[in-house]
């Protein structure tokens, strides 16, 4: 097999003095931060989908992507060599993991088992190269939104033909995450929502995509595959509104049809900010109902209102997530999944490595930054004290539920004026998080 890209060695850590723009300066996968390598806490993975069938192309201009490797059909043959160019660049990289969509991966075909078959032709090349290399699936998903057939939806479509076909490809997109040894699965909503509401019956639908969701929930149990499952949130786009449109909406979706003990969130940068919040909003969401899973790593540009899935190069933002992730826990099944392209304008292969670095950098940056600063504890303290009056006495009571109304009044009425509010210190927060930038 040719190498895909000759000139590239394994990508090495260098410190943050080196200029070698294809060395890591922040990214050591074997130092240890906060008790566990980098390299554990970050789970880095690398997204098939843009990586490698990415071409550049946008609503107003064709592919720019120069990919020597690729012949330029939609081959079985040309797929198979794709899985060596893509775990060369995961080998080289120095990512444990990856991601795919089905349809990214293999050619869909013109029945369900025309695509089976070529699904199966290139997951055993999958397999083959995830056991010569020991990168694994960090999770696999079906692309149930951009064949026609899913122009009202998949799980949501008002054709219940169309339904019956996105069972029939997730079923089969779970066997390979399965025989992949994927350690989670993702569904997210591409179509699942409405342009218009003059032609939509919500509930219906809504009542619809739990019953696929309980499906697969039944087909998993069914089949062993013990991997996570995730629901992405994301507002909008292509459709005007998305039923999983943020993390308190898909906690109620999940918490409203007996869903949420079979599924986390998985986390999206630009898809919070198309929603109107930030990362550290939506993760606090998910984190404080337990069902922080995974995240989709990249970010918005602030002057543009589409998902741009740029990669992440803000330390503060890297920091604020990684600040939340540590809170909850750390990453278990889930991991910084790259849902990052390239500019169109980026076109070599090299692109690819700078872009992964970068992010990788950044977000080792952002774990040894959040890390120092809950080592600190100042951060953690004030917060903490911050709620100090529910501690004991009156506040306490009402946590434990055993105050009334009746009582409050009667303790108000005694004390007069409740007791002075203490500043917010806002800025002095925002001083101590630049201490340690
Ligand atoms: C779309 C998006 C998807 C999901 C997987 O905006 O983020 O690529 O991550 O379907
Ligand atoms: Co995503």
């Amino acid at each position: 097999m040719k190498s895909a890209f000759p000139a590239i060695s394994k990508i090495k850590y260098e410190g943050a003095s080196s200029k070698n723009p294809l060395a890591f300066k922040h990214y050591n996968a074997d130092e240890i931060v906060a008790g566990k390598t980098m390299r554990d806490h970050l789970r880095f993975a690398v997204v098939y989908w843009h990586t490698f069938r990415g071409t550049g192309s946008d609503p107003f201009g064709a592919g720019t992507a120069l990919r020597p490797w690729d012949d330029g059909t939609n081959s079985v043959k040309n797929a198979q060599n794709r899985v060596h160019a893509a775990f060369e660049f995961i080998e080289k990289l120095g990512a444990p993991y990856y991601c795919w969509h089905d349809r990214d991966v293999a050619p869909e075909g013109k029945t369900l088992s025309e695509s089976n078959k070529n699904f199966d032709a290139v997951a055993k090349v999958l397999k083959e190269e995830q056991q010569r290399t020991g990168i694994k699936l960090l999770w696999g998903t079906a692309n149930a939104f951009s064949n026609p057939r899913y122009m009202h939806g998949a799980g949501t479509s008002c054709n219940a033909d169309v339904f019956a076909y996105a069972a029939a490809q997730i079923k089969k997109a779970m066997e390979v995450t399965h025989e992949l040894g994927g350690e989670g699965y993702t569904f997210w909503g591409g179509r699942e929502g409405y342009m218009t509401l003059l032609n939509t019956d919500m509930k219906r639908e809504l009542d619809h995509l739990a019953k696929l969701l309980h499906m697969a929930v039944a087909y998993k149990k069914q089949i062993g595959f013990k991997g996570q499952f995730y629901i992405e949130p994301k507002p909008k786009e292509p459709t005007k509104h998305q039923y999983d449109s943020d993390s308190a909406a898909c906690l109620n979706f999940l918490r409203e049809y007996d869903l949420l003990p079979h599924f986390k969130l998985n986390i999206e940068t630009n898809h919070a900010t198309l929603a109107g919040h930030t990362m550290q909003h939506e993760l606090e969401v998910a984190g404080a109902a337990g069902a922080l899973g995974s995240i989709d790593a990249n970010t918005g540009d602030e002057l543009l209102g589409w998902d741009t899935d740029q990669f992440p190069t803000n330390i503060y933002l890297t920091t604020y997530t990684m600040l939340a992730i540590l809170k909850y826990g750390g990453l278990k099944t889930g991991g910084v999944n790259f849902d990052a392209k390239v500019r169109r304008e980026s076109f070599e292969p090299v692109d690819l490595f700078y872009a992964h670095i970068g992010g990788m950098d950044a977000f080792a940056r952002g774990l040894k930054i959040a890390a120092a600063i809950r080592k600190d504890g100042r951060l953690c303290d004030f917060v903490k004290n911050r709620y100090s009056s529910w501690d004991s006495g009156i506040g306490a009571k009402i946590e434990s539920g055993k105050a009334t109304m009746k009582e409050l009044e009667t303790y108000i009425l005694k004390k007069g004026e409740a007791s002075p509010n203490a500043s917010g210190r806002q800025e002095f927060l925002e001083n101590l998080i630049n201490e340690f930038i």
